[in-house]
């Protein structure tokens, strides 16, 4: 049984929502399309295929961090010294429970290390995924019930990047707020300190943000990564086009557009864009609009960050949480890093 307390945002509002966005990105110059619009159900379909991929490095780096560090981050997240955690499996010492919360619906197998490990570490938990899209919300419940026996499942539907409302929690209680993912990446650095500042604003002293952020590297490292040889990245960016047309009546015809992956040194980023193959004019019935592209004008439709060594205990600490410990792989691609809110 799923018992979801909230009000679910109908699809009229969705579409006006998407409609919005659409027209105020199109009247843009350059022109530009949210991120957030990739996810529809064939977007998050082609998203979880880009993460099998062999050049999207991001999502196996990361598992492999929290495979060898799950432990150490609960305990960690529920106030042990790092000097005590070989004794905390002898009992020797006490700490506060758990609640975990997560930004989005469950990052998969990631989530799951870290749910195991809370179990391990305090018998159950109450695992709290926050998400706009309702479906994602149930296939989480669903699959982390079955698996992870001790794990309650109390899903969400909120924007949380307006804010967060979590159940207060009891005495000896802490929040874990899981940001994994690079999630964080999306936003540039004003937007970031925001969305975290919104989340620290639910939180209390002593709850903890689990924020997972991908680092520079050798340009040619990340360009395959966004632009992997399968053209999955390609068809998952062109998905938005598809979305439009589906959603809004555009005539966005597919094959005119072209995946762009880019590297912006100065901003510490990659970029994707779509490029138009041709001068065209693309009508979108929803909107009542007609949009001119010139040839090999495009459309900006991600950012994605890598950040610099410092720059996420800075972000953390500008959203007032203490940046606690930080853990990485062999490489130095990805850090996972843990704040506390103070
Ligand atoms: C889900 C935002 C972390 O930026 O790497 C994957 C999305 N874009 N390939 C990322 C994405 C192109 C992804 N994030």
């Amino acid at each position: 049984m799923t018992t979801i307390a909230f009000p679910i945002p109908s699809t009229e509002i969705i579409q006006e929502r998407v409609a919005e966005a659409v027209r105020a990105g199109l009247m843009r110059r350059p022109k530009r399309l949210p991120a957030w619009l990739f996810y529809d159900e064939a977007g998050s379909r082609l998203f979880d295929e880009i993460t099998e991929r062999p050049e999207y490095y991001l999502t196996r780096t990361e598992r492999g961090i929290l495979a060898h560090h799950a432990d150490a981050m609960v305990a960690r997240a529920a106030g042990l010294e790092a000097a005590s955690l070989d004794r905390i499996t002898l009992g020797a010492v006490s700490c506060d429970r758990l609640r975990i919360a997560e930004l989005g619906a469950g990052s998969a197998d990631k989530t799951r290390l870290l749910l195991k490990a809370a179990v391990a570490q305090q018998g159950s938990v109450i695992y709290e995924p926050v998400d706009v899209s309702l479906t994602a919300l149930e296939a989480a419940k669903e699959r982390i019930e079955c698996e992870i026996p001790g794990v309650t499942v109390m899903p969400r539907v909120e924007d949380y990047t307006q804010g967060l409302e979590l159940d207060p929690t009891a005495a000896g209680e802490r929040h874990l707020v899981l940001y994994i993912g690079s999630s964080i990446g999306n936003f540039e650095p004003w937007e970031a300190e925001r969305v975290l500042s919104r989340v620290r604003a639910g939180l209390n002293p002593g709850d903890g943000l689990l924020l997972g952020v991908d680092l520079k590297k050798d340009e040619a490292t990340l360009l395959a990564a966004y632009d992997d040889a399968a053209g999955v990245t390609a068809d998952f960016n062109l998905n938005m086009l598809a979305r439009l047309n589906r959603e809004l009546g555009a005539e966005f015809q597919l094959d005119a557009f072209e995946h762009c992956a880019v590297w912006n040194a100065r901003e510490s980023r990659m970029e994707m864009h779509l490029e138009s193959r041709a001068a065209q004019r693309v009508h979108i019935d929803a909107l009542d609009l007609e949009v001119e592209f010139a040839e090999g004008e495009r459309i900006h439709t991600e950012n994605s960050y890598k950040y610099l060594p410092g720059q996420a205990e800075a972000l953390l600490a500008s959203a007032r949480f203490e940046p606690v410990e930080s853990w990485t792989d062999e490489q130095g691609w990805f850090r996972v890093h843990l704040g506390r809110a103070v």
